[in-house]
């Protein structure tokens, strides 16, 4: 979808005027005269925080561009990424609270979303970078999980309005971005691709083994195919705002009806990554059991609050013996997506800040820890029953250095 004649993208020159024509937004910061700042440090699109007191939270606005943001025109993709992204934060408002942003509005011409300025809050990733403890962190991403997991799905849902959703919440150019740089261009030879030279041996053994490559097809397939709820689609320590003892979960634009399992091997898959940094840093033991507990506390609040929300699913067909087998089912997904998505930061297009600002040789050597750790969860997948299972494969192949 091309940008029509009025949108442009916004700089910290011309924010304060479009603010000015956005009356109900410009409330939010009344103040004469407004600082501007661009924060945008994803891949994707452009950020503002935008204060009249610079001590004060003011409001955040998010723009997509027609583009892939690190990339540049060359790469272009659809600015309809913002309208999912609200569209997202609209669903997620009935059950969500404060793990969501406050959402402000959609801007359809700009493609401009405004949301509340999480002032004293920081991206995940980069307080699990410097070593913070952010203890409730997990629990809560497994809760949100959890939230959208019945009320978007049949669980909270008549069937006929799950349908209609799901039709609305279609999102096949961002879909097709995990299509191909988590779920295919990996494991095949592309001008996206990158690794560390060291790491060269590691990555052609993965492309050529068909046990890998099989699995990932399967999960390609079902992502493709499963329309469980409506994900985040992009839940990765970088979409997560810590601080204060609050948990935000952000940047929904991948949000489509997909599997469950997908968001939380988002999460764990960056756990992995983190506790691999933590350890070549040797971080203190109290932050490697914090980065130890994500995976178990995060997926023992998605099933505790799945089971609590069960009784009042709209359909009591399905009971709640069928909710164990769906929790088994969603748990064997999200270890193999927790295995594409650490394979795909080490291997593919977009790297993470956890590796890449290690210092050789450390890096090289932690990548390396990663692949090994991803590809066991590939491989062994029907042996990983449970958390300590997982957490045991990520803790032998530290020690293995
Ligand atoms: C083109 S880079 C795309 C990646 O950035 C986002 O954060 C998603 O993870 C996506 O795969
Ligand atoms: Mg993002």
């Amino acid at each position: 979808m091309s940008v029509g004649d009025q949108y442009k993208p916004l700089t910290v020159e011309t924010v304060p005027a479009w603010l000015d024509a956005h009356p109900r937004l410009r409330a939010f910061v009344p103040g004469p005269s407004l600082h501007v700042r661009e924060v945008g440090d994803g891949n994707l699109n452009l950020v503002f925080i935008v204060r009249d007191d610079p001590a004060r939270p003011g409001i955040v606005l998010k723009q997509s561009l027609p583009w892939v943001r690190v990339f540049g025109e060359g790469w272009p993709l659809t600015v309809e990424r913002a309208r999912h992204e609200a569209d997202a934060y609209e669903a997620y408002q009935a059950f969500a609270g404060r793990t969501i942003p406050a959402y402000h509005g959609f801007d359809p011409t700009w493609y401009v979303i405004a949301m509340e300025d999480l002032a004293d809050l920081r991206v995940w990733r980069g307080a699990l970078n410097d070593g913070e403890i952010h203890a409730e962190a997990a629990g809560e991403l497994g809760r949100f999980v959890a939230r959208l997991t019945f009320h978007t799905s049949e669980a909270g849902l008549a069937p006929e309005t799950k349908k209609h959703q799901a039709a609305l919440a279609i999102n096949p150019e961002l879909c097709r971005i995990t299509e191909d740089l988590v779920l295919s261009e990996p494991y095949t030879i592309h001008e996206h691709n990158w690794n560390h030279p060291g790491i060269d041996p590691l990555v052609a053994e993965l492309r050529a083994d068909p046990g890998v490559l099989l699995e990932v097809a399967t999960l390609k397939h079902r992502f493709l195919t499963v329309g469980e709820a409506l994900i985040h689609g992009d839940l990765h320590t970088g979409s997560v705002m810590v601080g204060g003892g609050r948990t935000v979960a952000m940047d929904p634009e991948f949000a489509f009806y997909g599997p469950v399992g997908y968001d939380l091997g988002a999460l764990w898959a960056n756990a992995a990554i983190a506790a691999v940094r933590a350890s070549v840093l040797d971080r203190p033991a109290a932050f490697r059991e914090h980065v130890a507990g994500i995976v178990p506390e995060s997926w023992e609040a998605f099933g505790a609050e799945l089971r609590a929300l069960w009784p009042g699913r709209v359909d009591p067909f399905l009971s709640e013996a069928f909710l164990e087998r769906w929790l088994r089912s969603i748990w064997t997904d999200a270890v193999g997506y927790a295995a594409t998505k650490a394979i795909r930061r080490m291997v593919g297009f977009a790297h993470v800040t956890d590796i890449e600002t290690l210092e050789e040789p450390a890096r090289t050597a932690a990548a390396a820890i990663v692949v090994r750790c991803a590809r066991r969860f590939l491989l062994e997948r029907p042996a990983i029953g449970g958390p300590a299972a997982l957490w045991a494969v990520v803790t032998e192949e530290i020690a293995r250095g």
